[in-house]
Parts: structure tokens; C-alpha cells; sequence
């Protein structure tokens, strides 16, 4: 009985081992080069986790996380328009449909002056880029990297150490 259950707990370990669904890092890069969205047989993998929300300060011409978390799965933006002109954010590489790195891509969020838009993006963990897609906002300044997060607990880690993306304000060179 003993040997059994030792057995039967080794089995459930090895197929943990194997059966792993979990998204090895670098996998964001992997998509994006190697399953770009739109082709055959790519929109099926996406990523699964409980998501986030991000609040996003745009203007001419930067981006700035004001607030929130991303966690892979359903990230949810809130792009808010500080300034007069119309701005929005593509993440370059996205799983769900943006153009994967050219400035012809898919915005998911945009907005007119002073306006705020919201948006949801599907994104595996790792290092995103966000830029603003109208011509030659992101060549002035409008490109920010957006951190996703493997999981929540990882997540709060990021928080507790003063890692995360919110307040990562760089100097706006309009000031
Ligand atoms: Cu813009």
C-alpha cells in the first residue's frame, strides 16, 4: 500500500513535470516572432491568468503608468488623454491582433483630446512595449515598456519591492 501511493505520487509529480502548461519565460518574444496573430492556427494560443487593470497617462508626446498592475490573461487599460491631440496605444507583439512591431499595427485603446478610452489586450508574462501608433508619435517619445506579470503573487512581490511600472514617470521632454 505504502509502494503504491509512493508510486502514485511520483506518476502525479512526473505528469506535473510534463504536463506543465505554465508559459516558460521568453515566451512574449516567442509569439510574437514565431506565432504572429492573424495567421493560421496563432489566435488559439493565448494566455491564461487571471489578467489586471493599468491606468495609462498619455500626452504629447509620453506615456506614463499612473496605476495598477498587469498579470497575464485580459489586461485591461484606461488610457487617459492629457493633452489636446489624439493619441493610443498599440502593444507591439500583442497576442490578440496588433501589427507585431510596425507602426501599421492595431491600437486597442485611443482617444481625442482630454478624453479616456479603455481597452483590453491578451498578454503572456514577460516585457511588452507600448507605443502610440499615429505617425511619428512614438519616434517623439511615446513608446513605454509594460511589465505582465507571470502571476498575481508575483505580482505582489513586484509591489512590495517598488518594482512596478506605475510611477516609472521619465522626464516629459515638453516641460
Ligand atoms: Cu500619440
Amino acid at each position: 500500500m505504502r509502494r503504491l501511493s509512493l508510486g502514485t505520487a511520483l506518476l502525479a509529480f512526473a505528469a506535473l513535470l510534463a504536463g506543465c502548461s505554465s508559459v516558460p519565460e521568453g515566451a512574449a518574444d516567442a509569439q510574437a516572432l514565431v506565432c504572429p496573430p492573424g495567421e493560421e492556427g496563432c489566435d488559439e494560443v493565448l494566455p491564461i491568468g487571471p489578467g489586471g487593470e493599468v491606468e495609462v497617462e498619455m500626452g504629447n508626446f509620453f506615456f506614463n503608468v499612473t496605476d495598477g498592475i498587469a498579470v497575464t490573461g485580459s489586461v485591461e487599460v484606461t488610457a487617459v488623454n492629457i493633452s489636446d491631440a489624439y493619441h493610443n496605444i498599440e502593444i507591439l507583439g500583442a497576442a490578440d491582433g496588433s501589427f507585431l512591431g510596425g507602426a501599421d499595427g492595431e491600437a486597442f485603446v485611443g482617444a481625442d483630446g482630454f478624453e479616456t478610452d479603455t481597452g483590453t489586450v491578451e498578454l503572456f508574462p514577460g516585457e511588452w512595449l507600448m507605443v502610440c501608433n499615429v505617425p511619428g508619435h512614438r519616434a517623439a517619445g511615446m513608446e513605454l515598456p509594460l511589465t505582465v506579470y507571470a502571476s498575481e503573487e508575483e505580482a505582489e512581490l513586484a509591489i512590495e519591492a517598488g518594482e512596478t511600472d506605475v510611477d516609472r514617470d521619465r522626464e516629459n521632454p515638453n516641460t
